[in-house]
């Protein structure tokens, strides 16, 4: 008998790893079947083992730097290693998809298993699949043949049995079934797997649009079309073994506390861990995958080709089984980045390089994909066109184009306040805006010499060209800039502004791309699709992230929790006329009113307040729900101009608020006239596990900013424009903490206590 012995990368539970190791093990290594196992040929296995090590395994695109990373190549095997023996068979891999067959109107689920089977006879047995909350219980007979064998079973489920669909988040529940699969083989050998199945279907709608040239580019869920709000996410460390559980569980739980959906998982990182996407099942996150492949042009040679292969294969095979991957893509900005021609090719040579292209991407991945996952839709790029794309051959002259398919945008000269620079676009999945981290994420990590904006750390960390300039242009554009005579307040209060710039600058962004969901202004419009660049950092540096290196909210990440918000009001100019428009995603139609309030910022009581009507605002739409001349508002509120006073306005229904409050400046903060130094104090108290921070003002005051430093933790609201004299926050702690230490740590700043 023949003793087969596997050396398992366990990256991601059993029999995972290898096609993730092949990305740098191309050249050097083959990998035997894709699935998982790199087979020693009688080999040592210490021998390989330490191989491996030398030939420093497992490295990202981004570990040799990126725009917001540092350049740490890690080297070596980072997950469990185990050895494991058999001499009948081995089930190397196990995936399943659940199919709804829509003219039957029935659910089916596709199961597939792969087996090695060693033994020099036949092994014959039978199946068990069991989903007992779907009364679902099929057996069936098999007999594995010696060498590679795949078994195929398809598991009908009745009509007459509900299947609970998976929703993303706000949308409804992730309901999930327990499935049990016991593989009973001759010579007693029992096989269990067991897994949740969710059920839920995705289409990628593209149909032309009235009144506007191209496509639509959207996605339905379960047949209902949704709007993706949310980030783009890159790897949560340089060094993946630092990557805990808990850590993966924060970050993402931040995701749907902000009123998030969707995450791309960007083209520069890793396949992320199982837990990744276990978590995206449960929490309703959808992602938007990109194959490993970022900002480059790659070669076409057969060994190349072979390992990718490898790759791709095996992660449709580990990754199809999840509800909450809608959509694999096939590179991060590639067709762009060709078309756009940044890396300066002679046209001449362009014609290999398109050919090298759709190698890999249409004639390789593309065709993996449509062999091995039927479930999803895939495109080979972003941003593409979509059908456009294929329709030019796999490339269009614009991949970015607002007619078509995604965009990526991005603008640090125009003034991020004027809506009118955005792109009014089908889906925006990257735009975004730097800031810097707080003082107590840097503090971590440098010394009293590096705490200014001009220090060498500071230089050093910034590793996007200009942009610690571009900030403070943008941030000049409508803030002060600090003013201290004190070096370490003034490079506080610079973290806080470029914040606040970061937060308003994306706040704006993405309410437009919100507002648009529904009309077409000069051809173009029905957005359906806002991420922002990006969702996590890597270290303690200035970025595009709203969560700093360890979890921590940026300013950006309480305003996307508004900007989010299922029911928001978006409030903006055109031509000095002041709208609102009333965005749902909701499912039902809500009667509602808007109540408008003028403040002027000298004083804590409203000048005036106006309720609309009852009206009827219908779910899944952007409608306008009120218009009025910028001068006829400010007449109409006694003495306001438009740098006196500030526009606040929410939806509620049976006086019980139902969408956050939102707020439209009428002239830059830095003209604001009778702006005071607000004296804000908090009295804390402790509920259960959570603490209530009482807030009091002595002034107007906006992006109130409630710090509570190193102590792990979220507030229910933060960096907000606090009119009103009383208000409560609370404080939802990560790990356990007191009233004491809260009130030694707490500091609060707002916009006037950096003039
Ligand atoms: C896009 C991304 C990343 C980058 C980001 C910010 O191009 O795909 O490559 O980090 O912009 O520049």
């Amino acid at each position: 008998m023949r003793l087969h012995l596997l050396l398992l990368l366990a990256l991601c539970g059993a029999g995972t790893t290898a096609a993730e190791l092949s990305y740098s093990l191309r050249g050097n290594w083959s990998i035997c079947n894709g699935n998982g196992s790199l087979e020693l040929p009688g080999a040592v296995p210490g021998c390989v083992h330490s191989a491996l090590f030398q030939q420093g395994l497992i490295q990202e695109q981004c570990s040799f730097s990126w725009d917001w990373g540092p350049s740490f190549p890690t080297q070596g095997i980072w997950k469990d290693v185990r050895i494991e023996a058999y001499n009948i068979c081995h089930l190397n891999y196990f995936t399943f998809s659940p199919i709804y067959d829509k003219s039957a109107q029935e659910w089916n689920l596709e199961i597939e298993s792969t087996f090695d089977v060693v033994s020099s006879k036949p092994v014959g047995g039978q199946v068990i699949v069991a989903i007992p909350k779907l009364q679902t219980q099929q057996t069936y007979s098999i007999e594995l043949q010696p060498g590679k064998r795949i078994v195929e079973l398809f598991v009908n489920i009745s009509k007459n049995i509900t299947v609970e669909t998976w929703w993303p988040h706000g949308h409804g529940n992730q309901t999930g079934y327990n499935m049990t699969v016991l593989f009973e083989l001759d010579g007693g050998l029992n096989i269990e797997k067991s897994a949740k199945v969710y059920f839920r279907t995705v289409e990628l709608i593209e149909e032309p649009i009235k009144g506007s040239p191209g496509l639509s580019f959207y996605f339905k869920i379960n047949g209902f079309p949704i709007f993706l709000k949310g980030s783009n996410w890159i790897p949560a460390d340089s060094f993946q073994d630092r990557v805990t559980s808990e850590l993966l569980r924060l970050l993402l739980q931040s995701v749907v506390d902000a009123n998030m959906n969707t995450l791309r998982v960007w083209g520069g990182g890793i396949y992320e861990q199982d837990e990744f996407y276990e978590l995206c099942d449960e929490l309703g996150i959808m992602v938007w995958q990109d194959f490993m492949f970022a900002c480059a042009l790659y070669p076409t040679d057969q060994g190349f080709l072979d390992s990718v292969t490898a790759e791709v294969a095996y992660q449709i095979k580990r990754l199809k089984s999840h509800p909450s991957i809608i959509i694999w893509s096939g590179n991060n900005e590639n067709e762009e980045a060709l078309m756009m021609n940044w890396y300066h090719i002679s046209f001449t040579d362009r014609p290999i390089y398109i050919k090298d292209y759709v190698t890999l991407y249409v004639k390789n991945i593309r065709e993996l994909v449509l062999a091995g996952d039927k479930s999803r839709p895939f495109i080979t790029s972003s941003p593409t066109n979509g059908a456009e794309t294929v329709a030019e051959a796999w490339v269009s002259q614009n991949p970015n184009s607002n007619y078509f398919g995604d965009v990526h945008f991005y603008d640090y000269i125009s003034d991020c306040w004027n809506w009118k620079v955005f792109p009014k676009a089908r889906f925006a999945s990257e735009y975004g805006y730097q800031s810097w981290p707080s003082f107590s994420t840097l503090e971590k990590v440098s010394s009293t010499e590096d705490w200014s904006f001009n220090s060498k750390f500071s230089l050093h960390r910034q590793h996007h060209e200009g942009g610690n300039k571009q900030m403070l242009y943008q941030a000049g554009l409508h803030f002060k800039l600090p003013q201290s005579t004190d070096p370490l307040r003034t490079f506080k209060d610079t973290i806080y502004l470029t914040q606040v710039m970061q937060a308003q600058c994306v706040k704006t962004e993405t309410e437009f791309y919100r507002r648009s969901r529904s009309e077409i202004v000069d051809q173009q419009g029905h957005t359906m699709g806002a991420l922002y660049w990006q969702l996590n950092d890597i270290w303690q540096a200035p970025s595009w992230a709203s969560l700093e290196y360890g979890g921590k909210w940026k300013m950006l990440h309480y305003f996307a929790q508004n900007f989010f918000a299922p029911l928001l009001p978006v409030g903006f100019e055109n031509e000095n006329t002041f709208y609102i428009y009333g965005v749902s995603d909701l499912h039902s139609d809500y009667s509602m009113t808007l109540s408008v309030r003028v403040h002027t910022w000298s004083s804590l009581e409203p000048v005036c307040s106006r309720v609309t009507e009852r009206f009827v605002m219908k779910g899944g739409e952007a409608v306008c729900l009120y218009e009025e001349p910028v001068s006829e508002l400010l007449r109409r509120c006694g003495n306001c101009t438009r740098e006196s006073c500030v526009v606040s306005f929410y939806l509620s229904a049976d006086h019980e608020l139902l969408s956050p409050t939102n707020y439209h400046f009428l002239s830059s903060p830095k003209e604001a006239v009778g702006l005071c130094k607000a004296q804000i104090t908090a009295i804390i108290s402790q509920q259960g596990d959570i603490f209530v921070f009482d807030l009091e003002t002595s002034a107007v005051a906006p992006f109130v900013w409630l710090d509570v430093g190193s102590i792990p933790g979220r507030f229910s609201d933060n960096g907000f424009l606090m009119t009103e004299k009383t208000r409560t926050i609370l404080f939802y702690p990560w790990e356990p903490t007191s009233k004491n230490e809260l009130e030694q740590s707490f500091h609060v700043t707002s916009l006037t206590d950096i003039y």
